[in-house]
């Protein structure tokens, strides 16, 4: 890897919603107009992204008719053609419209939640006639300000009634959909349902069809919960749904800043790099983050060469880390295996328990033992901050460390 320009081999993907982002905010209007899709198409595809994602209404507006929803898909497919970008993930808004503003599938209104079905299949079947193959569910708009309502177990059944219907809608149909939920813990309601990964996790294996549900961790939703997104992800890999990813990055316990990826926390950054690369992940990898509200249109494509980028070093990083000698033999060092208890231990037998329940152990002994995680750390971070690990320096051999 020479100069970290991404090609769509590296499956970087982007919303329209965030290089569309206009900068409008809670406080302040646009500080910048937005652009036509066939536009970011264009610029996504100079840029070496795979595929651009949408919701129904970044693309079509909620009151278009059935011909202008014609004239604009038609468009826009023709944009992605011309340009060889993919549309991998779509999804509903399920947030904008007032129609929402306690919930859609979680709406204590049988209304409301039907007409989000509604919206939810003509959404998928939009979906589906771009090529998605994952769809998302963001519950926005799913949870609450007061618990006064009293409706906390009806909506999680309301949600969960509505998530069956979809999956069936989508076999139905052919379409051949995985789901994936996106948890987030607040913004826009006080308390969202199914706030972190964990909770989502628990949720899926309640459906009808827990095979078709994963999950679409971002970094800045379990982050704003103060807990360790790179956590999350492993989990979800562990429960083999990890159907998508929201990358971008945000400050701990603060406000959705949906900021570029690597801008705030490099080194959980990293690790979460390596663990998508180490795992074998092989969706796309979508930045879900706009650029800074000062910026113009430079800026913002400024912003998304930057995620792409900084993900392509890390990934680089990721590869020295392994192939750097120090950080490898700090890393064996810091593992024990004992060949004998491993027998005892892989799988319970009455004899195996017998005999570990038997077996002295010198609790002092193993408790002595540094295991080198504060040298182990401190090479990762010289290795991110650029002084060891590149084949041509030769700061990376160190006469104290065995190897
Ligand atoms: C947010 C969410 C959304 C979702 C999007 C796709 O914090 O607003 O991250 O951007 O990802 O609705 O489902
Ligand atoms: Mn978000
Ligand atoms: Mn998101």
């Amino acid at each position: 890897m020479t100069d970290y320009t991404p090609t769509p081999a590296d499956k970087f993907t982007f919303g329209l919603w965030t290089v569309g982002q206009t900068g409008r905010d809670p406080f302040g209007e646009a500080t910048r107009p937005g652009f036509s899709a066939p536009y970011i198409v264009q610029k996504l595809a100079e840029l070496g992204a795979y595929g651009v994602n949408l919701h129904d209404n970044d693309l079509v507006p909620i009151d278009a008719s059935a011909r202008e929803r014609d004239r604009i898909v038609t468009e826009f497919k023709q944009a992605l053609s011309d340009h060889g970008l993919v549309v991998p993930m779509a999804t509903t808004n399920l947030f904008t419209d007032p129609v929402f503003k306690d919930g859609a599938f979680t709406s204590a209104d049988a209304r409301v939640r039907a007409y989000a079905l509604q919206k939810t299949m003509q959404s998928m079947d939009l979906g589906a006639e771009l090529g998605a193959k994952t769809y998302v569910f963001w519950g926005g708009r799913e949870g609450t300000e007061v618990d006064a309502s009293g409706k906390l177990l009806d909506a999680l059944a309301w949600y969960r009634d509505c998530l069956n219907y979809v999956a069936e809608y989508s076999e139905a149909q052919g379409y051949g959909y995985r789901f994936a939920l996106e948890p987030k813990p607040n913004e826009p309601r006080a308390d969202i349902f199914l706030p972190t990964v964990g909770s989502a996790l628990g949720f899926i294996q309640t459906l009808d069809r827990p095979e078709l549900f994963g999950v679409n961790p971002e970094f800045a939703h379990e982050t704003m919960a103060g807990l360790n997104f790179v956590h999350a992800v492993a989990q979800a890999v562990d429960a083999d749904k990890l159907f998508h990813i929201d990358l971008n990055d945000q400050k701990m316990s603060r406000f959705d800043q949906d900021l570029r990826f690597g801008a705030e926390n490099l080194k959980t950054a990293f690790f979460l790099v390596k663990l998508l690369e180490d795992a074998g992940y092989d969706g796309p990898r979508h930045f879900d983050a706009h650029a800074l509200r000062t910026e113009d249109e430079e800026g913002i494509w400024a912003f998304a060469r930057g995620c792409m980028r900084t993900y392509l070093i890390l990934k680089e990083k990721a590869r020295q880390w392994d192939e750097d000698p120090e950080i490898q033999a700090a890393l064996a060092a810091y593992r024990v295996e004992d060949e004998e208890l491993s027998l005892l231990t892989e799988r319970f037998s009455p004899e195996n328990a017998q005999a570990l329940k038997t077996r002295g152990f010198d609790r002092a002994a193993l408790a002595r033992r540094g295991p080198g995680l504060e040298q182990l750390d401190q090479l990762t971070v010289e290795l991110l901050l650029g002084i060891r690990g590149t084949s041509t320096t030769s700061r990376q051999t160190s006469a104290e460390v065995e190897v």
